[in-house]
């Protein structure tokens, strides 16, 4: 979809992106030639969500600055998507006695494995989709030099991007580990620009504590592991996070807690998964949408978001991140998983 971003943009007809269903004409007309103090426009918003009609959301954040300038729009968005009005204020727990989620399939027949993540960015940058190429490869560098003080389980290597071989690169995303490159709806949002300067991956010996640098957020921090140990995978990334944060600040409002670039991360930036396999149970698609609407999951394909799943494996997650702690994140992700296995068990 091509649009001159002076006209209200015309919307597919089967369009059912969080976008579509906020953007009134008058409010188009209100923000349209409004930009923030880092230059990053309305229409640099909106643009993913018009090139690419098939978003779920389809609205980005250039800056702190976009969710007060445009908030017209953002916080309608935010409201649908999270539950959370504009007097509500957001709400962390990040401590691991607080969670209850003794492994639900010790066995490993169901889970096959489990990733838990947050997403940072860097205090006083502007995010992603408006950053310029010195203050991305900036970030690279603090994040790296934070990243080598880590010690024990936690240290690692980081692996730019621009000097990985196509193969490792194919490998490492195909095994679950790195994002993808050329991800359409980043692209449009102005995510993809000087790529892959300033982008990279590090990981542990084990590849079970990974930070995804100036990916759709700054940092993306990720513990993951195989089988459904939830609560080692959610300690990990306490400890981690809190080591880090320890030599970097991150950019954190009051109301709307950790700042990302994507509004469906706001607050928490949390989004725990599991790999789950459910041959019988998929089968029965109001069945399984019952439990995963009930306990607010979101379903994703086996390569995540925008993905297909393959041979009845799904990626379970929490769908909220705002307004709820991360322990509440996590729980709700396993209470939903254990009424799924249930639910699997009764079928076979
Ligand atoms: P994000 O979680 O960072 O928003 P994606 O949905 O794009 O990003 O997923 C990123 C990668 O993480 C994908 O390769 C996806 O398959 C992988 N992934 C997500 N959850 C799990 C999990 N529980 N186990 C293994 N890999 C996972
Ligand atoms: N987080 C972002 N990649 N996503 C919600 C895109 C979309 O489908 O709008």
């Amino acid at each position: 979809m091509v649009w001159d971003r002076l006209s209200f943009p015309e919307f597919s007809p089967n369009c059912n992106s969080l976008l579509r269903r906020h953007l009134s004409e008058d409010l188009f007309i209100n923000l349209m030639e409004i930009a923030t103090e880092s230059g990053f426009s309305f229409a640099q918003a909106i643009n993913s969500g018009i090139v690419n009609q098939d978003s779920s959301v389809g609205v980005y954040a250039g800056d702190a600055e976009s969710y007060s300038l445009f908030s017209s729009l953002f916080n309608p968005i935010i409201e649908d998507y999270h539950n959370f009005s504009e007097s509500d204020i957001h709400r962390s727990n990040f401590n691991t006695e607080s969670l209850s989620a003794p492994n639900p399939d010790p066995n490993s027949q169901y889970i096959l494995s489990t990733r838990i993540r947050v997403g940072r960015n860097i205090v006083d940058m502007p995010l992603g989709p408006a950053i310029s190429r010195e203050q991305r490869n900036l970030i690279e560098s603090q994040i790296v030099k934070s990243l080598s003080c880590l010690n024990g389980d936690l240290s690692g290597t980081y692996y730019p991007l621009l000097d990985m071989k196509e193969t490792i690169r194919n490998q490492l995303i195909d095994d679950h580990f790195l994002f993808k490159a050329g991800d359409r709806f980043l692209d449009a949002a102005g995510l993809n620009r000087d790529w892959p300067e300033g982008r990279g991956i590090f990981h542990n010996f084990a590849r079970t504590f990974l930070v995804w640098v100036n990916e759709e957020d700054q940092l993306r921090i990720i513990s993951m592991q195989q089988g459904g140990d939830i609560e080692a995978v959610f300690d990990r990334l306490v400890v981690a996070t809190r080591e880090i944060e320890k030599t970097v600040s991150f950019l954190f409002d009051q109301r709307l807690g950790y700042l990302t670039s994507c509004p469906t991360n706001l607050g928490t930036a949390m989004r725990a998964s599991v790999h789950i396999c459910l041959p019988k149970l998929s089968l029965n698609l109001s069945a399984f949408k019952k439990i995963t609407d009930l306990h607010h999951l979101q379903i994703r394909g086996i390569h995540g978001e925008h993905s297909e799943s393959e041979s009845g494996i799904f990626d379970i997650s929490n769908r909220r991140r705002l307004g709820v702690t991360e322990v509440e994140c996590v729980q709700g992700m396993y209470d939903g998983v254990v009424a799924l296995i249930k639910k699997e068990k009764e079928l076979e």
